[in-house]
């Protein structure tokens, strides 16, 4: 080979290449293209190759022809690779495997959670405060402020879960949500018309209708001048309130240590609307909780003029109006988070 054919070749092949790249489409195509062009058996490498033939005086323009051609070769390329974008139309080739995804769903509040807001709703309407407080508590919030001395037999209506801290038997897991109530109380004087909702524990085995951990709503009511009928009164309104007009309430006497007179207060059935039904024992009654007018010694205990002020107080489980108000077997149901029986609620 000449050094003339030699220029003549690689010429002859760069016009073919600028013919050929535009039908380029791929990545893969690029790579055929490259091979073709610059690979082994390309021109490039055979005028390579030919070189040491040439005259002595001659091989630096062959080489550098050589080079001229490579660099050419290599612009058409790179263009190319930029006019066709990331992975050089490789897409076109590949099969689009993408899914839609699986929707999550969207979650609502815990049954307990909706029952226990729409009583807050009944209470604001009635023009009560809502407040809150610690679970853990000491003897004398949970018990003692309760008209309930140590070792007072009355104490014995909570099996009480302790804390190891302090002196011992000295902190507990809050029985009822009732310390809420002193703390309120200690916080400020009269008029108080308030209602506390909350988690509480009992040392209970769980059964059908008791858990170890269980919520409650209490109410309390402190100013100059209340009486029993308040309380009736209260109650019933509440009661119409929540579960509709036609409802009513009635009240039996009964006993806690920090009320004095103490009451059940009881529903007209909702299922059967008062005739009598298995949910109600055929009695047309529900019990729902209790209530009573707060004992002086609970106002001594926190500071109020037990002669300038009466109040009452009542409370009940929000378990157990979410199982009547639902018709809900077991109390385990709202604590073992089975998603097809919250997701019904
Ligand atoms: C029940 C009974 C009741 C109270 C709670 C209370 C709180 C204070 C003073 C007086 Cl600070 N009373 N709370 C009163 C009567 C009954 O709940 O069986 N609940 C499930």
């Amino acid at each position: 080979m000449t050094l003339s054919e030699l220029t003549a070749l690689l010429d002859e092949e760069l016009a073919r290449a600028k013919e050929q790249i535009d039908k380029v489409e791929t990545a893969s195509d690029l790579e055929e293209f490259e091979r073709t062009f610059l690979g082994k058996r390309s021109a490039a490498t055979a005028a390579n190759q030919g070189i040491k033939d040439l005259a002595p005086d001659e091989r630096p323009k062959a080489g550098q022809a050589v080079s001229g051609y490579k660099a050419a070769v290599n612009e058409l390329i790179e263009a190319r690779k930029a006019a066709l974008g990331d992975g050089a139309g490789e897409v076109l080739d590949r099969l689009d495997l993408t899914l839609p995804g699986r929707g999550l769903g969207r979650g609502h509040l815990h049954l307990i959670t909706q029952v226990q807001q729409e009583l807050e709703e009944v209470f604001l309407g009635l023009g009560y405060e809502v407040a809150e407080g610690p679970e853990v508590e000491t003897d004398f919030y949970n018990f003692e402020a309760l008209n309930m001395p140590q070792a007072h037999p009355a104490r014995s209506m909570w099996d009480t879960l302790y804390v190891k801290l302090g002196r011992p038997e000295e902190v507990v897991l809050r029985t009822h949500t009732s310390p809420v109530q002193i703390r309120v109380m200690e916080s400020r004087q009269p008029p108080v018309y308030t209602v506390m909702p909350g988690r509480c524990y009992r040392r209970d085995t769980l059964d059908a209708r008791h858990s170890p951990v269980f919520h409650q709503i209490e109410g309390l009511v402190v100013d100059e001048g209340i009486t029993f009928g308040d309380l009736a009164g209260t109650i019933d309104a509440f009661t119409r309130a929540y579960f509709g007009p036609g409802h009513t309430s009635r009240l039996r006497p009964s006993y806690f240590p920090f009320t004095e007179p103490s009451a059940e207060f009881e529903v007209t059935c909702f299922v059967c609307d008062g005739a009598g039904c298995s949910v109600c024992s055929k009695t047309g009654w529900l019990e729902l909780g209790g209530c009573g007018m707060v004992d002086p010694n609970v106002f001594r205990a926190v500071g109020y003029d037990s002669e300038r002020y009466t109040g009452f107080a009542f409370g009940f489980g929000l378990e157990r109006m979410a199982m009547v108000r639902y018709g809900v077997e077991h109390i385990k149901s709202f604590f073992e988070n089975d998603i097809r029986f919250l997701k019904q609620f």
